[in-house]
């Protein structure tokens, strides 16, 4: 098939999630057409099936705000026709289901019938989706897509609740690659971060109110009084800044590391021991199903669609939101009961095998084929 695929070309879930699956789409024969306005990160290796094309948006003096949606839909277009797209596969709703709609209008003006499919990924409907700014707009471009996913039980239910949605709305949980996360020994590395054999947690988020990082600070100084610990807080984002002062403030400053964005997430994720996650919502979370991939027991709130991913007792622990409390004695009994770290981590590497790549990308090319085919 020829598949068209857009989404945020950034390090969020979605745009992983969403260059994980055209690179595996690519592997098994597929033409994938990324549509992005910059190159999706973890696009960074020669693929002969693999094209990129960007959007490009220019600026005009009149503008102040530049068009990206009308740019992104005729980009779209030009894919469309000129690489005779099979069908679009749209990730995180905003704005990309409402410019397929678009773009599927404006070429079936000229006899070219595409299909396009709306994954939802959390936000787009938990947060800014159900926005009243974009609310409108978020529910026409749902019920007009040709089928829709959620990446969680959770999400599609909450799809219904927000939105008056027509549509069957198929679960397909995200996936991980788990020949790339896997936890490999890196002793020099952890003697680098550890270098008196301390425990290390980890936090990988893009530090925004949802994701609750001081929640992870606040269970870190309590893990901290308890047993000799580091923490590793990878990502960035507009809560950075605050976190960075309550590490001062808590004289922590010397055991936590900010190690920024990190392409090689798989490293960071083989040297440590417990994943903390205490998001106010999380539709999936799928940097947590990563490090479970790498033998990491995660620790997270029991919100959204984690429940269905961290299973309370066998893949880690999860507790309610806020309670931190809770989160630090759940770590500090792990951490200092080196048979319960074992046995969760081999449970957490078989739940990641449960959602292993090859496992779920047939559910899309059964959904394509669906679409396409009637199938
Ligand atoms: O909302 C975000 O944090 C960004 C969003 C994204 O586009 O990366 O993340 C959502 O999609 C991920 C991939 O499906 C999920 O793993 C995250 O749980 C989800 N985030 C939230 O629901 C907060």
């Amino acid at each position: 098939m020829r598949i068209g695929i857009v989404c945020y070309p950034t390090y969020g879930g979605s745009g992983v999630l969403a260059t994980e699956l055209g690179k595996a789409l690519a592997d098994k024969g597929h033409m994938v057409h990324f549509i992005t306005y910059q190159q999706p990160v973890r696009l960074n290796a020669f693929h002969a099936n693999i094209y990129y094309h960007e959007v490009q948006v220019p600026t005009y003096p009149l503008f102040d705000f530049p068009p990206y949606e009308s740019a992104l839909s005729s980009t779209m277009v030009d894919v469309i026709l000129n690489q005779k797209l099979d069908l679009l596969h749209v990730h995180y709703a905003i704005p990309h289901a409402s410019t397929a709609y678009l773009a599927q209008q404006i070429v079936a003006k000229q006899g070219r019938h595409i299909p396009f499919i709306t994954t939802l990924h959390g936000t787009d409907i938990t947060l800014v989706g159900k926005d009243k700014t974009y609310a409108p707009v978020v529910a026409f471009s749902i019920n007009e897509s040709d089928a829709i996913t959620a990446v969680s039980n959770n999400l599609r239910e909450e799809t219904y609740k927000s939105f008056d949605i027509e549509k069957e709305i198929s679960v397909i949980y995200n996936f991980v690659d788990t020949s790339r996360f896997r936890r490999r020994e890196l002793p020099h590395f952890r003697q680098a971060i550890a270098p008196n054999n301390e425990k290390i947690l980890l936090h990988v988020s893009n530090f925004r109110k949802v994701k609750r990082v001081p929640d992870v600070v606040k269970v870190f100084a309590k893990v901290r009084e308890a047993l000799p610990a580091k923490l590793l807080l990878v990502g960035d984002g507009p809560d950075r800044p605050a976190i960075e002062c309550m590490c001062r403030e808590l004289g922590l400053c010397d055991d936590i590391r900010f190690v920024g964005k990190q392409e090689q997430l798989e490293d960071v994720m083989s040297i440590s021991d417990l994943f903390l996650l205490p998001s106010e919502y999380e539709s999936f979370g799928l940097a947590a199903l990563e490090a479970m991939a790498s033998q990491v027991p995660v620790l997270s709130s029991n919100a959204g669609g984690l429940p269905e991913i961290n299973i309370d007792g066998q893949t880690g622990y999860s507790s309610a939101v806020g309670d931190v409390e809770n989160m630090a004695a759940n770590a500090i009994r792990v951490l200092k009961d080196e048979k319960l770290l074992a046995h969760l981590r081999q449970g957490a590497l078989d739940q990641a095998l449960r959602f292993h790549i090859d496992n779920i990308i047939p559910q899309y090319e059964a959904l394509y084929d669906s679409v396409l085919f009637g199938e």
